[in-house]
């Protein structure tokens, strides 16, 4: 365990092989303008910001490449839980001043099944807690820590394939916010581009593994100018389907609406929005207080997991490996440990010439990645409604929803999985 190594104190900025420069050197052919860096991350969310903090923080040499420009990436509306481990990743890497301004801490949730409503004091049984942080603020942080540091981030640079993956320096092809044909040749590849990129495409069918479990149904999720109306998250089981009530500070509420993957949002005027959430998550002398709808999506659920994480020089993480449903708030979460437990094993691959932690990174991710997939499964089937359920899986849904709504043993274990396992690294 060293994790010193991987840690927040940037090292001193000595000389160190030229950052990016035109290769051209002896055995380099056919990549005559590829520039060269140490790590190519491509993909400028979580995974690939975090991942390349940590190495900068630790003078390894790299390069950010992210198909969307900035508004964008800064804009989109995702997660909003973080785990105790990824909060104090990002304290880590020196990104967490306004998180600790404007986080709020959360030491439960509360779970409602058909009225009735029970509270899981997480803090209370675990020792730890989550902290509501919306995933929009920890790229913005981490984006503008970046460019504070002048580091390259290159936006509007779509990368299109990468080459010689089975030779010493891989090349990532990509197009850059000109249209210009570009390359970047690298020692390693890191793939943080996401569940549609093309990092894992690269990996030959005859070494990727995949499962896949689709749901049959999706979220309707809004982003409402409200004051939450409850001060920690709202989990609801209801006969007309589940809902959430999650929230993105003191003044701004995030909902959530089980529909079918098809749904569409035209369907769903404002106050039939306020209305089904209120039924789904109402109990006796608690009022939902509506407000404007600022933004409204469909999001699908699915369940998905790739492996190997690594092919040679090229190592997945993130999405571009696993997904998982929202219901246990382990998405983004999941991308923070994959890329710790990879930056630590670059750094010592590429300082310390030691590979025995990139060799093992795979086999570590994957055993963390399968307990997210088991309880993101587990609270998704517990809390939808599913049409094709038998009478007998709903009868044992049912027991299943009493029993943790009942039983200090099965909060408990719910507890565990949702705040986060501590990160080995
Ligand atoms: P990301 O998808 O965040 O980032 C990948 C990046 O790669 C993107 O910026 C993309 O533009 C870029 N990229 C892709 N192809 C490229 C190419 N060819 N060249 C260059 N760049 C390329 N999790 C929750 O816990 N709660 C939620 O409510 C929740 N809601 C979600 C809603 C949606 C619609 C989605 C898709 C995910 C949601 N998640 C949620 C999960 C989410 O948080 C992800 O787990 C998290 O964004 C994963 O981070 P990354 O692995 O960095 O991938
Ligand atoms: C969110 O705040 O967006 C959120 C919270 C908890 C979840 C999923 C999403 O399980």
């Amino acid at each position: 365990m060293v994790s010193t190594s991987v840690s927040a104190e940037p090292i001193a900025r000595g000389p160190r092989p030229g950052r990016l420069h035109a290769l051209g050197g002896a055995g380099d052919t056919g990549h005559l303008n590829a520039e060269r860096t140490e790590v190519a991350i491509v993909g400028a969310g979580p995974a690939g910001l975090v991942l390349g903090r940590m190495l900068e923080r630790n003078g390894v040499e790299n390069v950010i490449l992210e198909a969307r420009d900035r508004d964008y990436v800064e804009g989109r509306i995702r997660a909003g839980v973080l785990e105790q481990g990824t909060v104090e990743v990002l304290h880590e890497v020196g990104v967490a001043a306004r998180l600790e301004r404007e986080g709020l801490v959360h030491g439960g949730i509360y779970i409602n099944v058909d009225g009735a409503r029970q509270h899981i004091p997480m803090a209370t049984l675990t020792g730890r807690s989550v902290t509501i942080y919306g995933q929009t603020e920890v790229v913005k942080d981490l984006i503008a820590a970046r460019l504070d540091d002048g580091a390259p981030l290159r936006f509007e640079c779509q990368v299109t394939g990468l080459d010689r993956l089975d030779g010493a320096r891989p090349v990532v092809r990509y197009t850059d916010q000109t249209g210009r044909e570009c390359e970047l040749a690298a020692a390693f590849v890191a793939g943080c581009d996401g569940f549609h990129g093309p990092c894992r495409a690269a990996i030959p069918e005859r070494v990727l593994r995949t499962w896949t479990r689709d749901y049959p149904f999706a979220w309707l999720g809004i982003l409402a100018d409200v004051a939450p109306s409850t001060d920690e998250l709202i989990y609801a089981h209801h006969e007309h389907g589940f809902a959430l009530h999650s929230m993105r500070s003191p003044e701004v509420s995030r909902l959530y609406l089980q529909v079918s993957p098809d749904e569409s949002l035209q369907r769903w005027p404002e106050d039939r929005i306020w209305s089904e959430l209120a039924t789904r998550l109402g109990v006796e002398g608690w009022t939902l207080h509506p407000g404007p709808i600022l933004e409204r999506s469909v999001t699908p659920m699915r369940s998905f997991v790739a492996a190997p994480m690594r092919y040679g020089p090229l190592l997945l993480a993130g999405d571009a490996a696993h997904i998982v449903p929202p219901t246990g708030a382990k998405g983004l979460n999941l991308a923070v440990a994959d890329v710790a437990v990879l930056a630590h094993a670059l750094v010592k691959r590429l300082r310390g010439g030691d590979a025995t932690a990139l060799d093992a990174y795979s086999d570590r991710c994957l055993e963390r990645v399968w307990r997210a997939q088991h309880f993101s499964w587990w609270m998704t089937m517990m809390l939808h409604v599913d049409a094709e359920m038998s009478p007998y899986d709903r009868q044992l849904q049912r027991s299943q929803l009493q029993y943790v709504s009942s039983s200090r043993a099965a909060q408990t274990s719910l507890a565990e999985n949702y705040v986060g396992l501590p990160l080995g690294r």
